[in-house]
This record gives structure tokens, C-alpha cells and sequence, in this order.
């Protein structure tokens, strides 16, 4: 039987770069998802014709909203719902999902490399029929309706076992349980060359991959162990768990630290790989060597013809204005198109769809291409391996003679954690106001050439977002300054640093942007107004 409960409206249910991400306390208050969840429905109409998929990374409190959404959407008359059996769907496979099926839409349920359990966070990724999380203008309608909720309308049925595939009926509405590894795993086929990659983790090469008890646990072992003869063993927390073992599941130089730790001794493998909770972002590893997400980029990008769904030509190739500009140098050398847009990958969708991308990335471990609408983790490792295997070199002489060929943008991310919302605000509208002012300005040896706001227009809806501030130098270094919308514990200030050389190449970045970082802080008189005379994690 359908129910309508009333309820009222929570103030904070605003989407940020991927959704709505919140502790998980406050995800589970009363009414709390289900409000949001008919938040969404009442924006989409004709609902009795929409089909969409419903999933998550395994956190704390995954499978009860599962439970809640199939309820929900039943009693909203939608017509059909696919969900991963166990109510597991990584982030990239529910987007390859909603594009195979031409499904309206989905739910990946995760607050991705955020923690996870009754302390830590939880999310909700709203994708549209893209296949990608939805667009500006969409949320902003759903943060309407949240803003005005009186009501929900729920089934009182029971609970549904989400551990066989097959299909059943809730209320009206359609449920089929599916296996949520299959068409990832044929659609990885359909773009690697997947005998080249098994000769070589079927030779004495090492490999690792760290699924930090995120969502690709399963498909790294179908694919990696099971499917292309990795050794068993070598994909390391590959069992989904509720709150990531403790740990905060980051793919970085800070939260995959046994993973840095094993890279960097003398034991170290081959390469390895690590992914975040619900499997879009990569960290790429070789022995004593970190590759950073910029450079990954850039350097898949180089490489794009080893890959046979590549080799006969890509479109251009997109970054978030805050990423190093280490990729516009390669499309520059290839004559492709190269656009800038603002963080969130959301911002790319657009770009793939009107054939003028085909690979795109984030310097926050994001890289990813035009067969879904997501970043892609797995993809990435695939490629990487690839490389390796078709060139015999090593990660670090791929990297070393890519910086040979383009030079090397040094780069580094350097967060500012848990400030005050007025004091972060208040900083960055500051700072911009004074940003024509700085034209021409020296500030240790660095001289400011232009500074404005990062302002998007996109080619195809024809919108225009702001997003971040940027100041440049003569010397082609840049610091871009903008607030994080993912954060779930007062505000993050990001600083992004990058200085390009082309001598020098294998300097340590703390060391060669220690003197930009110092200008960053006095630019923006962080140390004055957050009493914070370093970043709390530098990544
Ligand atoms: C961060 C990253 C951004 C990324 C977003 C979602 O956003 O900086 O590049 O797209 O997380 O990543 P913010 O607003 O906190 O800087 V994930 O792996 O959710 O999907
Ligand atoms: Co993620």
C-alpha cells in the first residue's frame, strides 16, 4: 500500500561537486533521505515511463537506503528499477549501466573518497539520462523542491533480498537485481587490448592494486586476477566494507599510506594502482615514483594510440581549471581541441556528448574518457598497464621522458581544512575584489601577470559558471584558490600551485614550489585570517 507522510523541510539538502555528500549521522535523521529522495522525484516527470539504476560503494547505511529508494520510487509510479546485486554499483559501471540500458537516470550511494560509517559521510550521486551526475540547473530545481517538501509518498511492502539477480514487483514498478560487474568488465574489453595486459601480469612483473575496501574490490579481482592472471593476493582490501577498515578511503600520498609505504621500500612492486571508494578516482604508482594526476593525464593523453579503441584518432581532451596545465601542452603538440572547465566532472558531460572530448581529468586523481560519464579508476590502471606493456619501459621512465618531451608543470594541492564558512567566504570574496589590483605586483620572485575569476561558458547549454580565482605569472607559474564543495566539516580552502621548467625534472616538488606556496598564503592572507600557517594536507 502506498503512504504519504508528512515531514518538513531540512535547510541544508543542496548538492555540492557530486552530489550531496553529509555525515552520516545527519543523512539518517528522520525523513532526512527520504525527503531528498522525493525531493528528486517530484522534478522528473512522467515517472510511470522513467527507469533508473540504484547503487553504492558498500558504506554504513547503504543498504537501508536502497531499501528506502525501491519504496519510494514505487510509490512515485516509476516504471522500472535496475539495482546492483548487493546494492553494490561502482560510480563508472552505474554510468556504462544507464548508457547500455537508456535508463533516465541513477543512484550511486557514496560520498566516494570521503569516510565512511556512523562517524564518517555519506552520499547520494544523482545521475541523469547522460549517464553523468546532473546538470546545475537541475539541482538547483531539486534544492527548490527539498526547500518545500510537506509531504513523501512511500510502500509499506516489505524489505527486498538484493543478494540474487532476477526480477521482481514493488507495488507497480519493476525491480531487477543485476550483476553489476558483467557489462564493465565486457566494455573494458571492447577498449583494451586485453592479451597484451594479460602477457604481462602473467610474466614476473608486479602488480598491486589497493581497492581500500571501496566498491572495486570485486571487479579489480574478476579483472585483474581472475580474467587477465594476476597472481591472487595482488588486489590488496578488496572486500567492500562498511567503513573502509577505519580508513579514509583517498587514493593519495596521505590515506593510501601502506600502499606508499610498500612502493617506496625496497621490496617495492612493479606498479601499482589505488582506487577510491566508489571507484572513479586512481592513484598510479611505480617503484619509488608517484605520478601525479596532472602528469596522468598528460601522459595517457601522449599515449592515446597504444589503446585500440583510440588508435585511429581521439577528439580533444578537457581539464578543471584547477589541474596543471601539463595535458594543454600535449594537445597542443597533437593539434586537438583542449578546454578548461570547472571542478566536477559533471562539467564534461557536455563536451563528450558534442564529440569534442575524448579524454578528460581532474588533478584531484580523476582521469577518464568518453565511454561513460564518470571518471574511471579501473579504466586508468588499464591504460597505464598497457603503456608499460607495449613500451617495456618502466612507470617512471614513461614519465621521466614525458617531461623530456613537454617539460614539467610541478604541482601540488594544498588544503586548508575545517575553517569557519564566513572566514572561508569572507576570504575569497576578498581576494577577488582585489585581484585587478595584483596586475603587475612582485611577490618574491614572482611577478603577477593576470588574475581574474575562472569563468565557464559552456559550448552546448550556453551557461556560464564561476568557479575559483586564478592568478597567473610571467613565468607560467599559477595559483588557483577555490572552496571545496564536497566537504562535510566547516570549509575547505584549496590552493593549487603549479611552477613549469623544463630543466630540473626530477626535483621534489615541496622543494620547488615552496617559495610560490609562501606567495599563495601572503596573496591571500590565509596565515592572518585562519591561523593557519600551513596546510593541513598537501596532496
Ligand atoms: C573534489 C575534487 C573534485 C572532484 C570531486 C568529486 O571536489 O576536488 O575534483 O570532482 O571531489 O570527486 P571539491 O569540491 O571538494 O574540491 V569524487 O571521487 O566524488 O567523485
Ligand atoms: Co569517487
Amino acid at each position: 500500500m502506498i503512504q504519504t507522510i508528512s515531514t518538513k523541510p531540512y535547510s541544508d539538502q543542496k548538492m555540492g561537486t557530486a552530489g550531496l555528500r553529509k555525515k552520516t549521522r545527519i543523512a539518517i535523521q528522520e525523513n532526512y533521505f527520504e525527503n531528498f529522495m522525493q525531493s528528486i522525484f517530484n522534478t522528473i516527470p512522467d515517472l510511470d515511463k522513467k527507469s533508473f539504476l540504484v547503487g553504492g560503494d558498500g558504506r554504513y547505511f547503504n543498504k537501508i537506503a536502497i531499501q528506502k529508494i525501491i519504496k519510494i520510487a514505487a510509490a512515485n509510479g516509476v516504471k522500472k528499477l535496475y539495482i546492483g546485486q548487493n546494492g553494490l554499483v561502482s560510480t563508472p559501471a552505474g554510468s556504462h549501466i544507464i548508457l547500455k540500458n537508456h535508463l533516465d537516470g541513477g543512484f550511486v550511494l557514496s560520498a566516494s573518497h570521503n569516510p565512511g560509517g556512523i562517524d564518517g559521510d555519506f552520499g547520494i550521486k544523482y545521475a541523469n539520462a547522460s549517464g553523468g551526475q546532473c546538470q546545475p540547473s537541475e539541482s538547483a530545481a531539486i534544492y527548490e523542491q527539498t526547500l518545500n517538501i510537506t509531504s513523501y509518498k512511500i510502500s509499506d511492502c516489505a524489505d527486498f533480498d538484493l543478494s540474487k539477480c532476477g526480477k521482481t514487483h514493488c507495488e507497480k514498478t519493476e525491480i531487477e537485481i543485476i550483476d553489476p560487474y558483467v557489462d564493465y568488465i565486457e566494455m573494458m574489453k571492447s577498449i583494451f587490448d586485453f592479451k597484451t595486459v594479460k602477457q604481462l601480469l602473467t610474466s614476473d612483473f608486479r602488480f598491486v592494486f589497493d581497492a581500500m575496501h571501496g566498491v572495486t574490490g570485486p571487479y579489480a579481482k574478476k579483472i585483474f586476477e581472475e580474467i587477465l592472471g594476476a597472481p591472487k593476493g595482488c588486489v590488496l582490501n578488496g572486500n567492500p566494507l562498511e567503513d573502509f577498515g577505519g580508513l579514509h578511503p583517498d587514493p593519495n600520498l596521505i590515506y593510501a599510506k601502506s600502499l606508499v609505504d610498500l612502493m617506496y621500500s625496497d621490496n617495492a612492486p612493479d606498479f601499482a594502482a589505488a582506487n577510491d571508494g566508489d571507484g572513479d578516482r586512481n592513484m598510479i604508482l611505480g617503484p619509488h615514483f608517484f605520478v601525479s594526476p596532472s602528469d596522468c593525464l598528460a601522459v595517457l593523453t601522449d599515449n592515446y594510440k597504444l589503446i585500440p579503441a583510440y588508435k585511429d584518432g581521439i577528439y580533444g581532451v578537457a581539464k578543471s581549471a584547477a589541474t596543471s596545465m601539463a595535458v594543454k601542452r600535449v594537445a597542443d603538440n597533437l593539434g586537438i581541441g583542449y578546454y578548461e572547465v570547472p571542478t566536477g566532472w559533471k562539467y564534461f558531460i557536455h563536451l563528450m556528448d558534442s564529440n569534442r572530448i575524448t579524454f578528460c581529468g581532474e588533478e584531484s586523481f580523476g582521469t577518464g574518457a568518453a565511454h561513460i560519464r564518470e571518471k574511471d579508476g579501473i579504466w586508468a590502471t588499464l591504460f597505464w598497464l598497457t603503456i608499460i606493456a607495449k613500451t617495456h619501459k618502466s612507470v617512471k621512465e614513461i614519465v621521466l621522458s614525458h617531461w623530456q618531451k613537454y617539460g614539467r608543470n610541478y604541482y601540488l594541492r594544498n588544503d586548508y581544512e575545517g575553517i569557519p564558512q564566513e572566514v572561508a567566504d569572507k576570504l575569497m570574496g576578498d581576494l577577488e575584489e582585489k585581484l585587478p589590483s595584483l596586475k603587475g605586483k612582485t611577490f618574491s620572485s614572482f611577478t603577477v601577470s593576470d588574475a581574474h575569476p575562472f569563468i565557464y561558458n559552456d559550448p552546448v547549454d550556453k551557461s556560464s559558471t564561476k568557479n575559483g580565482l586564478i592568478v597567473h605569472f610571467k613565468d607560467g607559474s599559477r595559483i588557483v584558490y577555490r572552496l571545496s564543495g564536497t566537504g562535510t566539516n566547516g570549509a575547505t580552502l584549496r590552493v593549487y600551485i603549479e611552477r613549469y621548467v623544463t630543466d630540473k625534472l626530477l626535483e621534489n616538488p615541496d622543494e620547488m614550489l615552496k617559495e610560490l606556496s609562501d606567495v599563495s598564503r601572503t596573496i591571500a592572507e590565509i596565515a592572518e585570517r585562519t591561523g593557519k600557517n600551513k596546510p593541513d594536507i598537501i596532496t
